[in-house]
C-alpha cells in the first residue's frame, strides 16, 4: 500500500486503478454532455424559440430543465471530483490507491445513474434539481441522489484513508499542500450533506414511497439549503485546486504563498455551511435575524474567494515574467495562451470576477429582492458553475484525459478554439439573463410559451439565445476533442506525471501555520459555527410539521 509510485519517469499507477479513475471522470463528462444539449433549449426558449418538441422523450420544459440542472450541476461535478480528488491526493502523498474504495466510488455512481436516468427521462421527477417539497418525484430519483451522495463518501473517505496511511509513516511533518486542500474540500463536503441526508432519507424518500403521506415543505427547503450553498463550493474548490496548485506549474510559476492557501480551504470548512439563508431571505418562516446573520457570514465566505483572486493572479504573473513578460500587464500576454488546458482555465477565472460580483448582489439582503427568482440569478450561476467550473474542468481534461489514456491530445488548436467560443457565450448569454432579471424576466419560466411578455425582454433574450448558442457550439468542440483523443490520439504520447507547482512561501515546521494541519479541529470548529448559524432556527421550528401531500405536475 505505501509503496512509493511517483518516480522521476513520472506518476504510475496500476492500469486497473486508472481505468476505474477514467470511468468515474467519463460519467461526468458524460453528464456534461447530456445537460448541455438541455441547456441549449432552455437558452432558445428565453430568445422566444421552441425547440423542445425535437428532443426525443421529451415531455415538458420542467422536464428538460430538470435534466439540465441534474446532469450538471450535480452528476457532472461530483462524478469528476469523485475521480480527481483520490487522483491527486494519491499523488501528493505518494501513495496507492485503493481498488475497493475506486470499485466502490465508481459502482455506487453507476447505480445513482440508472435509477436518476430512469426517473428523469420517463418524466417522473421533474422537479427541478432542488427537489423543492410539495412537488413529488418518483422514489427511484431519490435514491439515485442519496447513491450519488454515497459516492462521495466513499471517495471522502478515500482521501482519508490515504492521509492517515501517510500520517503514520510522516509523523510531525506538514501534509504536502496539494493533499490538504482535496482532504479539506471534502471535509467541508462532509459537513455540508448533512442536511439533504437528513431531507432525502428522513422525509423525502419515505414520502415519495407513501410510508409518510405528508412532509414539510419549508423544513425541507431549509435542510435542502443547508446544503445547498455549500455544494456550490464544493463544485468550485475543484477548480480552485487546479488555479493554486496546478496551473502555476502549467504557466511556469509558483503558488504564492503554502499557508495562505491552506487558510483559504480552512475559511471555506468553516464558512460554507452557514449562510445557506441567502437563498431563502424571501421564505416565511424564517427569523429576519437569522437571516441577516447568514447574510454577514455571506461576506465572510466572500474572503477566501478574494484573496484566491489576488494569489492565483500573482502565481499567474510570476509566471507570466518568468517567460519575459514586462511592464504592467505584458506578463498577461507572455502566459502560454497556446496551451489549452491553461487558456481554458485563464478564462475560467476571468468568466469567475462577473460571477463573484454578482453573487455578492444576490447575497446583499435588500438587493436580493430585487434579482430574486428573476433570470439574473441564472445570469449568476452560469458565470459561476457554468463557467468558472465547467470551463476549468474542461481545461483540466486537456491534460486529465491524455494522462489516463496515454493519448497525445487531439486537435490542441480546436481546443484553444472551443474554450474561446465558450467563454465568450458565457459573457454575451449571462449579460442577456442579468439585464432581463432587472427587468423583471423570471428564471425557470418557458418564455417561448408563456402568455405574457415584455417588449423590452426583446435585446435579453436575444442576447441569451445566441450566448447560449455559442456556449453550446463551444461544448460540442470539447466533446469532439475528447472523444478523438480517445479514439485516435497518439498513442504513448500522453503526459506521464501530474506535475504540482511548488510554494514562493513554503510551509514551517515550527510557526503558526503549523495549526492549519488540524482539520479534525478545524472540522469540530465548523460544526460549532453552523450549530450556532442554525441551532435557533431548528429550535424554535421543531418539531416537523407535516402537513402537505404531494404533488405532481408532469
Ligand atoms: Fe451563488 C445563487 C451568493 C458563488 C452558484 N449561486 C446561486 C445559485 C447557484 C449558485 C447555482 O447570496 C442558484 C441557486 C438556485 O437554484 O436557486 N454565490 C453567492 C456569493 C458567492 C457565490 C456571495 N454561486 C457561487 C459559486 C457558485 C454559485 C462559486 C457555483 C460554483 N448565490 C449567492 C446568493 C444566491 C446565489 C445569495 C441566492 C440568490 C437568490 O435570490 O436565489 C461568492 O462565493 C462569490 C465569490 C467570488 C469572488 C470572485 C473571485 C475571483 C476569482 C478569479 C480571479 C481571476 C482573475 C482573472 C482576476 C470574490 C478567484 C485572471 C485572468 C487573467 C487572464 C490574468
Ligand atoms: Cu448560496
Amino acid at each position: 500500500m505505501s509503496a512509493i509510485v511517483a518516480s522521476p519517469e513520472g506518476f504510475d499507477i496500476p492500469p486497473d486503478d486508472r481505468r476505474l479513475i477514467r470511468w468515474t471522470v467519463y460519467i461526468g463528462y458524460f453528464a456534461l454532455f447530456a445537460g448541455v444539449a438541455h441547456g441549449f433549449a432552455q437558452a432558445m426558449s428565453y430568445a422566444g424559440i421552441d425547440i423542445l418538441r425535437f428532443f426525443p422523450f421529451l415531455q415538458g420544459y420542467y422536464q428538460g430543465l430538470t435534466a439540465h440542472g441534474v446532469a450538471n450541476a450535480l452528476f457532472f461535478t461530483f462524478a469528476f471530483s469523485n475521480g480527481f480528488l483520490p487522483l491527486l491526493t494519491s499523488r501528493a502523498l505518494a501513495r496507492r490507491l485503493h481498488s475497493g474504495l475506486l470499485h466502490g466510488t465508481l459502482w455506487t455512481l453507476v447505480a445513482a445513474n440508472i435509477l436518476v436516468i430512469f426517473a428523469v427521462t420517463t418524466n417522473r421527477a421533474s422537479v427541478l434539481y432542488t427537489s423543492y417539497a410539495p412537488l413529488q418525484a418518483h422514489w427511484t430519483y431519490y435514491l439515485g441522489l442519496v447513491l450519488l451522495v454515497v459516492s462521495s463518501y466513499v471517495a471522502a473517505a478515500h482521501l482519508i484513508v490515504l492521509l492517515v496511511g501517510w500520517k503514520k509513516e510522516h509523523r510531525g511533518e506538514r501534509i504536502p499542500l496539494l493533499a490538504f486542500i482535496c482532504v479539506a474540500t471534502y471535509a467541508m463536503w462532509i459537513l455540508a450533506s448533512l442536511g439533504v441526508a437528513v431531507s432525502f432519507i428522513g422525509f423525502l424518500l419515505p414520502w415519495s414511497l407513501g410510508i409518510l403521506e405528508r412532509t414539510d415543505p419549508l423544513l425541507n427547503r431549509t435542510l435542502f439549503w443547508f446544503t445547498g450553498h455549500a455544494i456550490v463550493y464544493v463544485w468550485l474548490l475543484p477548480a480552485y485546486i487546479s488555479w493554486y496548485a496546478l496551473v502555476p506549474r502549467q504557466v511556469g510559476g509558483k503558488i504564492v504563498s503554502d499557508p495562505l492557501t491552506r487558510v483559504v480551504f480552512v475559511m471555506f470548512l468553516l464558512l460554507s455551511v452557514p449562510t445557506g439563508f441567502h437563498h431563502q431571505y424571501t421564505d416565511p418562516g424564517i427569523g429576519t435575524r437569522m437571516k441577516a446573520f447568514h447574510a454577514l457570514l455571506t461576506f465572510g465566505v466572500f474572503y477566501p474567494s478574494l484573496a484566491t483572486a489576488f494569489s492565483v493572479v500573482a502565481s499567474l504573473e510570476i509566471g507570466g515574467r518568468a517567460r519575459g513578460g514586462r511592464g504592467v500587464l505584458g506578463w498577461i500576454k507572455r502566459l502560454p495562451w497556446g496551451d489549452p488546458s491553461v487558456s481554458a482555465q485563464l478564462l475560467a477565472m476571468f468568466t469567475f470576477v462577473f460571477g463573484g460580483i454578482t453573487g455578492l448582489i444576490n447575497a446583499s439582503y435588500t438587493m436580493n429582492q430585487v434579482v430574486h427568482n428573476t433570470a439574473w440569478i441564472p445570469g449568476h450561476f452560469h458565470m459561476t458553475v457554468g463557467s468558472a467550473v465547467a470551463l476549468t474542468l474542461m481545461g483540466v481534461a486537456y491534460w486529465l484525459i491524455p494522462y489516463l489514456t496515454g493519448r497525445k491530445l487531439w486537435g490542441r488548436r480546436v481546443a484553444v478554439a472551443q474554450a474561446w467560443i465558450y467563454a465568450v457565450g458565457v459573457l454575451i448569454f449571462a449579460r442577456g439573463m442579468i439585464s432581463g432579471g432587472l427587468d423583471g424576466m423570471p428564471r425557470r419560466t418557458f418564455l417561448a410559451a408563456a402568455a405574457y411578455h415584455k417588449d423590452s425582454w426583446a435585446l435579453a433574450g436575444a442576447l441569451t439565445g445566441i450566448g447560449g448558442t455559442l456556449m453550446t457550439l463551444g461544448a460540442l468542440l470539447f466533446f469532439v476533442v475528447i472523444v478523438m483523443t480517445i479514439w485516435t490520439g497518439r498513442r504513448g504520447e500522453g503526459p506521464t506525471d501530474i506535475p504540482f507547482a511548488e510554494a514562493l512561501l513554503p510551509p514551517t515546521t515550527s510557526g503558526w501555520d503549523t495549526k492549519l494541519d488540524r482539520l479534525g479541529w478545524w472540522f469540530v470548529a465548523a460544526v460549532v459555527l453552523v450549530a450556532i448559524a442554525y441551532g435557533p432556527f431548528f429550535l424554535q421550528y421543531l418539531p416537523p410539521h407535516l402537513v402537505s401531500p404531494g404533488y405532481r405536475f408532469f
